[in-house]
Parts: structure tokens; C-alpha cells; sequence
């Protein structure tokens, strides 16, 4: 070896497990062949826990994944992978699985969080902070958990973005190909406490799961005024749906921030979330929608999903529309100190409100329109053309990470209840009154047959050109179309994103989801501005029950589908 020159020295440690494999030492090549469903939806592929459960399943999906990412049979040397999860059923086993394969592949290091949690804007800080190559929550999000529930695997990429569609869709197309996967074959890594260990030749570091995401957060708020704000007698509820928001909401809210022991609640995160759907939305959340709605409710109420990137906002009495969210905080971000020189523009999923799109025109800021699911905001921020985004599906977020953030959602409203002396509702009752309101909810229809599902998407698409002029339901539609985007940064383009159906002041969009793991999920969204303040106050399904009965009527939805009515409304 010490006559080696330094090219092959170099080639030595290119190559180094295939070496390790030559030698027989501790790498394993299992044979194995390609499952036909591992095309991932809008954000990562999620199946039943029983689907991953089958051997090979994860596996398979790893080795494309890393095949994909480094090129098939080369080495992620010199290489740092970010590796956590929301802490679901399956979590553990799946670790464990990874860590063995990212050190078969070569990589460096491998940053695990500790008990391998790490929520998703987390993953994303800490790939940014330490320069990862990339990282990989293994995550349902939203979806139920559980050993009859959902499990799901993302990657991220260096910029602690989801993987773009060229990313994922090269991956589903080396899954079909795969015909052996490697891993290490050396026993578990204890990921419970915080430590060092090796792995073949992969330095394996258990890490803290909220410190990163903690000093990201520090740097986009002002503590002292919070602080302050909760000395004054401010009063919070955060539901963390047993969930992995739970430790880091803790941390900043009762123990930084000073609010009352308990003011997060089901803050343990547990393999099965206790049971929860843990989907923050009035539905999924009514515990905290009731507490909110009582005589004791405090000033604020939050809640945040499995992998705590979503947030649900709620004042006294009073439930937030994510879409007014985003809205408000892009009206008010200057009085944050992460935002003090104002933003550089915004954006939002084509079916969200264009609540946002009022506040960019009067801040004159540029308002982006992009497909559902927060990888196409990536190229966006990473190119400093936005600096705030959010979804209607209570996702919001900014520039401090590429990820869709709950708690940072949160502490927004909590900073400017701060710096405002407004409350939750005055500060959207400001919104409409100087913007007009827009009338939202999304309404859906689960568990579809996909057949009928897509025969109605089909038939819409079909129609579309002989639509515009078309009354339905006494309304007059303008236009419509099925949503296209070209990205602006790179150019690359995704099509059949939904159909909108535009009339005077309003609009319908329709889309299946691509985050369910049976049957499918017809999306019907309802938007209805309202300038005249007067008419502020109508109760929201009242107001949009006009645009509900044209959306039956455009899509035949009961026809079709033999409902006469969404399962969940939010
Ligand atoms: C849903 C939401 C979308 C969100 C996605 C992932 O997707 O509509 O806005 O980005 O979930 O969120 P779909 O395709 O089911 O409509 V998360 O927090 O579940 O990762
Ligand atoms: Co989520």
C-alpha cells in the first residue's frame, strides 16, 4: 500500500467498499427484484406500513434512491447524509436499515437524530447547517400511523429541499430496474442517546433533533418581545398531536419563551401518534378547535402535523385560513427581525388563496403561482426571488429552510401578536378590511375508486375548451384551464397540475391528491372574494355553498362518484 502512487491512492478511496465487497469483508449484496409501485406522489412515497414491511421493500427504494443521487455502483465518499424520521411506527426499523446501507454506499458520516427524530423543517436546518449532501425523512407526514397506518421515505437535497421531479422520477425508474441492493452487515446503532459510533468506514453521529432548527428559528424572531409577550399574562395552546413538533415546541415555547409547563400538549411523539390523525386541521384537531371555541380558551391556538411542518392557527373563538395566514404574515414580516428589510416576494400553490397575492401587489413584490407540493418553491428561494410560501394545506414557511416549517408558522403569529399588541383576529380582521376577503375551504371526497377518480378528471379535461360562457349554478365562468408551470429558475416544466375553473371574483380547482396511500382523493377547492367589509361576517360554508353547487354540477362529482357530499371539509 505505501508504494501507491496518489492516484490510485485516490482511486482506492473512490472505490473503497467496493473493495470491502471484493474482500468479502462486511458489506452484503443482496439479490433482490423491482416492486411495479414505488412511484412517489407529491411529497416522498408513502404506502401502508404493511407495503414497507415486505423485505427488500425499503431496501430496493434506498439503493435507487442512492443509485440515482451518486450513479449506479459509485461511491458517496466524502459524503454527509441527514437521517431522521417523525418517529411513526417503522421509524426504528428503517433507520437502522439506512444507516447500514448509506455506510455500504461509502458515505462519511451519516447524522442521526437522536431517537430518530428529526421533523422535516429540522432535516432541512441541519442539512443547510452542516453542509450535508442531502438527507432523508422517513415520514407519512399527515397521514395516519401505526402498524395499520401509513409510513413514507423522502430525500432532500444539499439545499435541504425536497428532491426535485427529475430526482424522483429518475429514482422510480431505477427501482425498476434493481436487481441487488448493498448494505453493511454490522449490528444496530444505539440512536437513543447522543454519541459517535462507526459503521464499516461511516462515522454514524447521533445528534440533538432540535438544536439546528432551534438556531435557525432564533435568528428569524425576536425572543425578548416574546418572552415579554408571555410575561404580560399571553396565554398559548400547541397541540402537537404526538407528533415530533413536540420536543423542539417544548423547548422554544415553555422553556425559552417562558409559557406555562403544559401549554404544549401531546407533546411525546408515539409510533402511533395516540391515535391521532395527525393532520392539523379543524377536523383532525377538534380537541383543540373546541378548547379554542370555549370560555377558557387562551389568546392562541396551534397545532402541527406528524413531521411538523404544517401548522393550524387558531385566535379566541376564532379559526385562521392558511391562506389568510400566509397573507398576514407577508403583510406584517418587516416587524420580524429575520425579514427587517422587507421580502422579496412570495409565493403560493396554485390552489391557495390569492389572499397573499393582494398584500405582494400592495408591498410590490412579485407573487409566484406554482403546483401543489413545496419542491417547486425550492428553485424559487434558492435563487433569492422569494422569500415567503406557503399552501392552503397549512404549509408556510421562508428562506430559513426549504421546508415548510409549523413551528416557525407559529412564532410568527406569536412575534407579531408581540410587536402588534393585535390579536389573532384582529390581525385578519385588518387583513380583510384593507385587502377584501377571500372566502376559502377545500373540500374533499376520499376514498374514490381511482378508476371513477380519473374518468372524472378525464371527462373535465375533455370539456374544458367549451366551458368558458357556460353558466352553471347562475354563474358565468370566465375561463378555464388544466394548470401548467414552467419554473422560471431552471426552466423545467410540470403539467396537469389541476383544473381551474375561473368566474367574476371567484375560482374552483380541481386535483387528486397524491399523498393517499388507497383509493383516491378528489380535491375541490373554493375560492370566493369579498370586498365589502359588511359582508365579512357570513359564515364561511354559507358563502361558498353557491360555488360548492357548481362544482357538482361542472365535475358531475354525485354522477360520477355517488356522493352527494365531501368527507372533510377544511
Ligand atoms: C398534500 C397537500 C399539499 C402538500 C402535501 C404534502 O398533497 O395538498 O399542499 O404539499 O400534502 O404535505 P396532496 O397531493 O395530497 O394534495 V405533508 O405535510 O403531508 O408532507
Ligand atoms: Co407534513
Amino acid at each position: 500500500m505505501a508504494q501507491l502512487d496518489g492516484v490510485h491512492r485516490a482511486w482506492m478511496r473512490r472505490n473503497a467498499w467496493q473493495i470491502c465487497t471484493l474482500l468479502g469483508m462486511t458489506i452484503l449484496s443482496i439479490p433482490t427484484t423491482p416492486f411495479a409501485d414505488q412511484s412517489p406522489g407529491t411529497s416522498g412515497l408513502r404506502k401502508r406500513v404493511s407495503v414497507f414491511q415486505q423485505s427488500h421493500y425499503l431496501e430496493n427504494y434506498v439503493q435507487a434512491l442512492f443509485d440515482v443521487v451518486w450513479g449506479e455502483n459509485q461511491s458517496a465518499a466524502g459524503q454527509t447524509l441527514v437521517l431522521g424520521g417523525d418517529g411513526r411506527f417503522y421509524n426504528d426499523v428503517a433507520i437502522q436499515t439506512i444507516i447500514k446501507m448509506a455506510a455500504a454506499r461509502g458515505y462519511a458520516r451519516v447524522l442521526v437524530g437522536q431517537h430518530g427524530w428529526l421533523s422535516t423543517p429540522a432535516t432541512s436546518a441541519v442539512i443547510r447547517r452542516r453542509g450535508a449532501s442531502g438527507g432523508i425523512v422517513l415520514s407519512a407526514s399527515h397521514n395516519p400511523g401505526g402498524p395499520d397506518g401509513d409510513f413514507g421515505i423522502k430525500y432532500n437535497i444539499a439545499n435541504g429541499g425536497s428532491a426535485p421531479e427529475r430526482i424522483t422520477e429518475a429514482v422510480f425508474a431505477r427501482s425498476q430496474e434493481i436487481s441487488s441492493y448493498r448494505m453493511a452487515d454490522s449490528p444496530d446503532v444505539p440512536i437513543n442517546r447522543i454519541g459517535q459510533f462507526r459503521v464499516v468506514d461511516t462515522a454514524v453521529e447521533v445528534i440533538d433533533s432540535v438544536e439546528d432548527h432551534l438556531a435557525v428559528l432564533r435568528a428569524c424572531f425576536d425572543f425578548d418581545a416574546m418572552r415579554q409577550l408571555f410575561a404580560r399574562g399571553f396565554r398559548m395552546r400547541y397541540d402537537a398531536m404526538s407528533a415530533v413538533g413536540g420536543p423542539c415546541a417544548r423547548a422554544i415555547l415553555e422553556a425559552e419563551l417562558g409559557a406555562p409547563a403544559g401549554t404544549v400538549v401531546n407533546a411525546e411523539p408515539l409510533p402511533d401518534f395516540g391515535g391521532h390523525h395527525p393532520d392539523p386541521n379543524p377536523v383532525h384537531a377538534q380537541e383543540l378547535v373546541r378548547h379554542m371555541m370555549s370560555d377558557s380558551a387562551p389568546d392562541l391556538g396551534a397545532a402541527s402535523d406528524g413531521d411538523a411542518d404544517r401548522n393550524m392557527i387558531l385566535g379566541r373563538g376564532f379559526v385562521v385560513s392558511p391562506s389568510d395566514s400566509l397573507a398576514v404574515i407577508a403583510a406584517w414580516a418587516h416587524l420580524l427581525p429575520g425579514y427587517k428589510s422587507g421580502i422579496r416576494g412570495v409565493a403560493r400553490s396554485m390552489p391557495t388563496s390569492t389572499a397573499v397575492d393582494r398584500v405582494a401587489k400592495a408591498l410590490n413584490v412579485p407573487c409566484f403561482e406554482t403546483p401543489t407540493g413545496w419542491k417547486f418553491f425550492g428553485n424559487l428561494l434558492d435563487a433569492g426571488e422569494i422569500t415567503l410560501c406557503g399552501e392552503e394545506s397549512y404549509g408556510t414557511s421562508s428562506d430559513h429552510v426549504r421546508e415548510k416549517d409549523g413551528l416557525w408558522a407559529i412564532l410568527c403569529w406569536i412575534n407579531l401578536v408581540a410587536v402588534t399588541g393585535k390579536s389573532v383576529e384582529e390581525l385578519v380582521r385588518d387583513l380583510w378590511r384593507t385587502h377584501g376577503r377571500c372566502f376559502y375551504s377545500r373540500h374533499d371526497y376520499e376514498g374514490v375508486d381511482s378508476g371513477v377518480a380519473n374518468q372524472l378528471m378525464q371527462s373535465l379535461r375533455e370539456r374544458l375548451p367549451t366551458l368558458a360562457g357556460q353558466v352553471f349554478a347562475g354563474r358565468s365562468i370566465l375561463s378555464a384551464d388544466d394548470f401548467a408551470y414552467s419554473d422560471p429558475v431552471d426552466g423545467s416544466t410540470s403539467e396537469r397540475q389541476g383544473i381551474r375553473v375561473l368566474m367574476d371574483g371567484a375560482r374552483v380547482v380541481f386535483r387528486l391528491s397524491g399523498t393517499g396511500t388507497s383509493g383516491a382523493t378528489l380535491r375541490v377547492y373554493l375560492e370566493q372574494f369579498e370586498p365589502e367589509v359588511t359582508r365579512h361576517d357570513m359564515p364561511l360554508q354559507e358563502a361558498l355553498a353557491p360555488l360548492a353547487q357548481l362544482a357538482q354540477e361542472v365535475a358531475q362529482i354525485h354522477t360520477l362518484t355517488g356522493r352527494s357530499a365531501p368527507s372533510v371539509i377544511v
